[in-house]
């Protein structure tokens, strides 16, 4: 039977068939892990539910991955949606930045979303949406609290698989509760005290939401490594540097100490964000240190 892993808990594969729309909890036959081939949500398999116990079944063939993510782990994603609360917990920026490169790195294209606009002030707001929009993102801004901004996210993902990731309590499950409620994820209450999300959501699932579309809720990160990347490459992922790059007088400018930097001259003139700029030399210095060792 042909099925997609919607889960995968402690060795254990919750496997959708949509021919029956029933799950088969499975394990994975031996050979995978002779070869070191771990099963991913978002695989597409083949189970094998012969001399199994009801609603068991064996994975006896992982077909060819359209994609595979490291961060979240998960494969066959159409794109990915980012969602950061406009406040509690307050964006990071830092983060969002990281995870967007790996995204790119990963040929994966990406969403943008703030959510949690209930409880911020408009020009905080349009400050957070037209840095990212400046950079050729999309970006949409929502509240799940009070189901604004639902259609467009709903019109972003219409007939793809999205993988949404961001920080613990920015409202993911949330989302998928809104748009898809029989869904019925399990969401937490960010702390009073640390302002932080509570990590609720401890395994990445895809939830099937109608016909071709998909949404994949993921656990929370606080922290990404940006590594296999070359300093020097870093720059490519700054979109909005490219448009001033050809007037850097030096070729392979790094646009950090170099003398008649364009890239420099337009962040003076407000035409580049400042945080973007600064999260370029926290992750440019970053790269350099890790190169040491
Ligand atoms: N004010 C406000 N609160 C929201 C909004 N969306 C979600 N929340 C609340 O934020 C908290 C965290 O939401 P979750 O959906 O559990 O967050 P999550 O991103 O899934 O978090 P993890 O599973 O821990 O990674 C819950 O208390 C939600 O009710 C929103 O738009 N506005
Ligand atoms: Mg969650
Ligand atoms: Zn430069």
């Amino acid at each position: 039977m042909k099925g997609k892993i919607i889960k995968g808990i402690a060795g254990f594969y919750y496997v959708h068939v949509p021919e029956e729309n029933t799950v088969y909890e499975c394990k994975a036959k031996g050979i995978f892990r002779n070869q070191k081939v771990k099963p991913l949500v978002g695989d597409d398999v083949e189970i094998d539910t012969n001399d199994q116990p009801e609603g068991s079944g064996i994975i006896a063939v992982i077909r060819d991955r359209k994609n595979e993510l490291v961060r979240p782990a998960v494969a066959n994603v159409d794109q990915a949606m980012v969602i950061f609360a406009a406040a509690e917990p307050d964006p990071n920026l830092n983060l969002l930045d990281r995870f967007l490169i790996m995204m790119q790195k990963q040929k994966v294209n990406t969403i943008v979303c703030f959510n949690k606009k209930d409880i911020v002030a408009g020009k905080e707001l349009a400050l957070l949406m037209d840095t990212y929009r400046h950079c050729g993102y999309e970006v949409v801004c929502t509240s799940m609290l009070q189901k604004e901004g639902v259609a467009e996210v709903f019109e972003l993902i219409k007939g793809k698989t999205t993988v949404l990731a961001g920080p613990s309590g920015v409202g993911k499950s949330s989302l998928i509760n809104v748009i898809q409620p029989k869904a019925n994820m399990e969401t937490g209450n960010v702390s009073e005290k640390i302002k932080r999300g509570k990590h609720t959501t401890r395994h990445s699932e895809l939830i099937f939401i109608e016909n071709e579309t998909y949404l994949m809720d993921t656990p929370g990160f606080s922290s990404l490594y940006i590594n296999e990347l070359e300093k020097e490459e870093l720059k490519d992922y700054f979109i909005e540097f490219k448009e001033y790059e050809n007037e850097c007088r030096f070729i392979g400018c790094v646009h950090l100490n170099e003398p008649g930097c364009a890239v420099k001259e337009a962040l003076k003139e407000e035409k580049i964000s400042k945080i973007r700029y600064e999260n370029y030399t926290v992750l440019y210095r970053e790269l350099k240190e890790q190169k040491r060792y």
